[in-house]
């Protein structure tokens, strides 16, 4: 495996060469896909996530003084920081790290200085939580390195709070935990609310996975994110008046919100009944796994998709095209928007045998409508973060 991943060795060359000694540790981060439940993670719904062979590479090893000191290998840059004082960084990508390092000594735990080199193969801007693989990756390793104590949950909730609070970005925890928690050929059912979690299988042998890259990030969606949120919570407060015991829209049905839709201002009725439809669908499409029932599970995801793009209104013209290209094309079984919209990719079930062809006539099509080039992504599922072998 590690022979099909040039970078692994790359990433520990760079280390001697930066550091001139060998790392202690090798650790990999995976970025992660969705197969269904988009925007329930902040209400406290179901998500169903799976990490995957995107990943980022971390070779660490210890200091004996106070000081991070990390080489970033894909953009070639280097960033050192005393851990007893630190602020955010201009350059953005340290902040990821040093917000898990402040995280952990604000819960008490004491990480000592570190020499750091990471890299990988995450394609930069696609919505496969680099974000999250970093985050968790590097709590990992600090983790092993100075045998903090911490439990894989404590992991992901100083990762998730690390981007909450030092980068400042809003996010639910769905990356984080399907970055730690992944399992080969397994889907994660998880209530972001209990954290109560289920392995659903996903077996790929005659589909295969295929992200499409719109390659566009339309500005707004970090403000439009942050609406989503506020409108949601507008719903729970109106529900609440009839249901106090109502405390994010995981605890409401569909049939609830329809009931005080005239209370409701327009787009907050839409939004709050995606996201009850969307966490019952989740449900449903789990029980089509069970039975091995891909084509019935891939409905599901166009129907996610549909919300995404008139309910929930997070979708753009170059995402719906893609979605839209695979409706009448037999050996595509789902696909939708993932992550959190305005760009970004589409996951896609497509026989594979199929494959070279899909791949070949999305380029084409895309590449006419947008004058982009598409890219494509084939990724399999893989288990979360973990020691990789010296
Ligand atoms: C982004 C966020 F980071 C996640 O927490 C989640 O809310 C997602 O958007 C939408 O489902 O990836």
């Amino acid at each position: 495996m590690i022979a099909q991943r040039p970078y692994i060795h790359q990433i520990e060359a760079v280390f001697r060469k930066e550091f001139n000694r060998q790392p202690e540790l090798l650790v990999r981060g995976p970025g992660r896909i969705n197969l269904l439940g988009e925007h329930t993670d902040y209400n406290g719904g179901l998500v169903l996530p799976a990490s995957i062979d995107k990943e980022i590479i971390f070779a660490i090893s210890r200091r004996d003084d106070r000081t991070g000191r990390i080489f970033a290998e894909n953009v070639s840059q280097s960033f050192s920081f005393p851990l007893d004082d630190f602020t955010q960084s201009p350059l953005g990508w340290p902040n990821y790290l040093m917000g898990v390092v402040d995280q952990l000594q604000k819960a008490g735990y004491q990480p000592g200085g570190f020499d750091l080199v990471f890299g990988g193969n995450i394609p930069s801007g696609a919505g496969l939580s680099s974000s999250a693989a970093l985050e968790c990756g590097l709590a990992f390793g600090l983790n092993e390195l100075f045998g903090l104590g911490l439990s894989t949950i404590d992991m992901v909730k100083f990762s998730q709070r690390a981007e909450n609070q030092f980068v400042g970005v809003n996010c639910g925890i769905m990356d984080q935990f399907a970055s730690m928690f992944g399992r080969e050929q397994s889907v994660i059912q998880l209530d972001c609310q209990s954290l109560h979690h289920e392995y659903f299988p996903f077996q790929t042998t005659d589909y295969a996975l295929i992200l499409c890259d719109t390659g566009v990030k339309h500005s707004l969606g970090d403000s439009e994110y942050n609406t989503r949120r506020e409108e949601c919570e507008t719903g729970v407060s109106i529900l609440q008046k009839y249901q106090p015991d109502i405390r994010l829209l995981r605890d409401a049905t569909t049939e609830l919100v329809d009931a005080h839709r005239d209370e409701m201002p327009g787009k907050v009725y839409q939004r709050c009944r995606y996201v009850t439809e969307e966490i019952q669908r989740v449900r449903e499409a789990c029980e089509f796994l069970l039975q091995n029932d891909l084509a019935a599970f891939g409905k599901k995801m166009y129907e996610t998709h549909d919300g995404l793009q008139h309910d929930y209104e997070v979708s753009c013209p170059e995402l719906d095209f893609l979605v839209d290209q695979t409706r009448q094309d037999a050996a595509v079984l789902g696909a939708r928007m993932m992550g959190g919209g305005f760009g970004g990719c589409t996951i896609n079930i497509v026989e594979r045998e199929a494959v070279d062809a899909f791949i070949s006539r999305m380029s084409t099509v895309y590449q006419e409508a947008f004058n982009i080039a598409l890219k494509c992504y084939p990724v399999r599922i893989t288990d979360g973060t973990s020691v990789l072998a010296l």
